[in-house]
């Protein structure tokens, strides 16, 4: 596969921006090799700078669930941008856009837009100290909520795979209110909960975790983890940026039947333009400025070009309920595939799927918490990484991210995809 164009990109990138990436899990870091250039992209392909095409199961890390460059939202997006690109000022659409997530989330009684996923989860924490008058804030080792400095503590994602689990640049003071359990270990949350007892302003969890890989919650930890919160005064803060709209229009709070104080949403919430969204109960909502005294602002807060987009994805999934048994028979597919390479070539390959997420651990597993997540062999995963590009298949750059399937894969695809999974059994 000629990759020279992305090679010679690559080379040049890194004189400007720090690892030629605007974000590090792009850098193909943690499999070796150097990072596609991405050309252009449409349904379930993407093409690089060579003229390389592949089925894409990142689908931009999880915003692309109608696939790429879907043609009625496209349309929204370019009659929307005719009318100019930002004011600066109160749309309908933001209205519009604040109905269709308290429609699909009954809990989400208020809302605000923002521009990234670290943003809604940084301004929910804030919000949660303010309504709670409490400092601490107990997440979860392995899961990720954005760079924000307080939560770049045993963070997922690419901070799985950088040297430095906790970023420097942090002071200790910084996170000192921070407080890590571990996921599906109930004694864990009791124990901090019991030691800070009148302290925790909220509980943040993934309640899918997507960012060590595909970790489920175990049978009754969500249900738990509600309980607790109330027990202790605290707030449940479901950090639905992956899962939500992605497990179903009503996310992980609708599937597993949970009902969070507060949301953040990212990624599908803004059809793929820079937009996320965190709410919740409207007595927690009003502490927000202007109606409370937490402040919280932003210059491209609700655009209207992605407020478009968002609208337009929102509403495509509102018409098309189907496409969630669609995309979760298809993830079943690829996960039965690498089970039967499993099977056949004697490889530790544990894969966890739920709805169209999954992941394939290259590990015995089982895979469900931090340390058996990170137990996988990392080696493995970018070997088989190179052995699925070389076949036309492109899949996350690291062990530690999930697998993405969209409405755009079509089931010949899907085939294609297990043929390469199973390449040489
Ligand atoms: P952003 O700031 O990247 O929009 O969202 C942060 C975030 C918050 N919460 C969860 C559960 C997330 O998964 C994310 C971001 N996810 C990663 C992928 N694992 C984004 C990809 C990247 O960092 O480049």
């Amino acid at each position: 596969m000629n990759t020279s164009k992305s090679e010679a990109l690559f080379e040049k990138s890194r004189k400007r921006i720090p690892g030629g990436v605007n974000s590090p899990v792009r850098a193909f870091g943690s499999v070796g090799r150097s990072p596609l250039f991405i050309d252009h992209a449409r349904g379930s392909h993407i093409t690089d700078v060579d003229g390389n095409t592949f089925i894409d199961y990142v689908c931009s890390w999880g915003p692309g669930i109608l696939g790429h460059a879907h043609p009625e939202v496209i349309e929204a997006v370019q009659a929307a941008c005719t009318k100019g690109l930002t004011y600066g000022a109160p749309t309908k659409k933001e209205l519009l856009l604040a109905e269709l997530i308290h429609e699909a989330m009954p809990s989400v009684e208020k809302v605000r837009l923002v521009s990234s996923g670290t943003e809604a989860v940084m301004s929910a924490i804030r919000v949660a100290r303010g309504y709670t008058g409490r400092d601490f804030i107990l997440k979860f080792k392995g899961n990720y909520h954005g760079h924000s400095d307080g939560l770049l503590v045993k963070a997922g994602s690419a901070a799985l795979t950088t040297a430095v689990p906790d970023s420097g640049g942090v002071p200790a003071s910084y996170t000192k209110n921070t407080l890590v359990a571990l996921y599906n270990d109930r004694d864990s949350v009791r124990e901090l909960m019991e030691r800070y007892p009148d302290q925790v302003a909220a509980v943040i969890v993934e309640p899918v975790a997507a960012n060590m890989g595909v970790v489920l919650p175990e049978e009754g930890f969500l249900p738990f983890l509600r309980e607790i919160t109330r027990q202790y005064g605290a707030l449940l803060i479901f950090d639905e940026v992956i899962t939500g709209f992605r497990l179903g229009m009503g996310g992980a709070q609708e599937y597993f039947g949970i009902k969070p104080d507060m949301t953040t949403l990212g990624k599908i919430v803004g059809g793929g333009m820079p937009m996320a969204a965190y709410g919740g109960r409207a007595e927690i909502m009003d502490m927000v400025s202007p109606v409370g005294p937490v402040y919280q602002a932003g210059t491209l807060s609700g655009n209207p070009i992605a407020t478009t987009a968002g609208i337009a994805t929102l509403e495509i999934l509102k018409r098309h309920p189907e496409y969630y048994g669609e995309i979760e028979r298809k993830a079943k597919r690829l996960a039965e595939a690498f089970r039967e390479r499993g099977r056949k070539t004697g490889e530790a390959i544990w894969v966890n799927q739920v709805g169209s997420l999954l992941c394939a651990f290259f590990t015995a597993g089982p895979v469900q918490d931090y340390d058996s997540a990170t137990a996988s062999d990392t080696k493995a995963y970018a070997e088989y990484f190179g052995r699925m590009l070389e076949q036309g298949v492109y899949v996350a750059p690291s062990q530690f991210e999930a697998m993405f399937v969209s409405a755009a894969h079509t089931d010949e695809e899907i085939e294609k995809t297990c043929k390469a999974i199973l390449e040489k059994v």
